[in-house]
């Protein structure tokens, strides 16, 4: 059987899924991945962009930096990898959708529910009173050499609401990933392996291990098939691996899982 044939095999008997993702599935709508050739890292030392310290230091310049990929948003459209994902969420009776991914992408593709575990692009949070508010259009640093930056009503200076390099993720939400899993019947219960499938699609893994997702579902019993053109620091820890971009692979695999 083919590696496609048993991936379509597995959506239909699995159910319960959770899939867990990162920038590769927002690569075929055109947004850059972080690591790798033109990757987004690429022309910027992480340092500089994506830490506490950067902000502290140089807010302008890590402004600079988000209010473009904020525009760049508005450039791009959702492809069928968001699609399928979106549909998963109606289409099985338990389906948790993790993403490290601070576009909207899985949001305008239809998804309703998801853990945005590095946070969201599109929302900002006060450095004073901490209120997190969500905003619809890019924000506005003014066309001067030295930027306008953004302000809370409160007076205090506003950052994007992501998790930068040294900072913590939100405990409450590997407290919902734990319970996802807990919740998974012993393996062979109810057909192979619970019914339990874990999608990693597009992520090279690289930050915290993948979180350990990987081996909780293993622990569990969960089937777990990776989506991702090339290897990552989690393709030793999956039961299938499907070597083809994710838009391509699953705007064809899905149409024959759901009909
Ligand atoms: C395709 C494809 C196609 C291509 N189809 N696939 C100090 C040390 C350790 C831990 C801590 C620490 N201080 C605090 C902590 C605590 C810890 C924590 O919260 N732990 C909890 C478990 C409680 N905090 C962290 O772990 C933080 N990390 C950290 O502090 O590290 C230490 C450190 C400190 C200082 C400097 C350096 C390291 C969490 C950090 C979160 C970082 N978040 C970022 C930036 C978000 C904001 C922004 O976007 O600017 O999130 S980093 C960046 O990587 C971004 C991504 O979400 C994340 C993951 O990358 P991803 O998605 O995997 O992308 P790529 O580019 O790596 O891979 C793309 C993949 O797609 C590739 O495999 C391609 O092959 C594939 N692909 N086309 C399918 N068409
Ligand atoms: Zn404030």
């Amino acid at each position: 059987m083919s590696e496609e044939a048993r991936l379509v095999e597995w959506l239909r008997a699995a159910r319960r899924v959770i899939a867990f993702c990162g920038a590769g599935v927002s690569a075929e709508s055109g947004l850059a991945t972080f690591r790798g050739a033109g990757g987004l890292w690429e022309g910027h030392r992480v340092e500089d962009v994506a830490t506490p310290e950067a902000f502290e230091y140089h807010p302008e310049l890590v402004w600079r930096f988000y209010a473009a990929r904020q525009a760049a948003l508005q450039e791009v459209e959702p492809n069928p990898a968001h699609r399928a994902l979106a549909e998963m969420e109606a289409h099985y009776p338990e389906f948790l959708l993790v993403t490290q991914n601070v576009d909207n992408l899985h949001e305008r593709a239809g998804s309703l529910r998801m853990i945005k575990l590095h946070g969201s692009l599109m929302e900002v949070r006060c450095t004073e009173c901490q209120r997190v508010t969500p905003i619809d259009r890019p924000v506005d640093l003014g066309a001067e050499e030295e930027p306008a930056l953004p302000r809370c009503r409160c007076g205090g200076l506003l950052r994007p609401n992501v998790v930068w390099f040294g900072e913590y993720l939100n405990p409450a939400h590997f407290e919902e990933i734990g319970t996802f899993f807990r919740q998974c019947p012993l393996p062979g219960s109810t057909g192979a392996a619970g019914g339990t499938l874990l999608l990693v699609i597009g992520t090279s893994g690289a930050v915290g291990g993948g979180y350990g997702l990987t081996t909780q579902a293993r622990r569990y019993g969960a089937r777990i098939v990776e989506i991702n053109p090339e290897l990552s620091a989690l393709s030793l820890d999956v039961d299938l691996a499907l070597r083809e971009p994710a838009g391509q692979l699953l705007g064809r695999v899905w149409p024959q899982v759901r009909s």
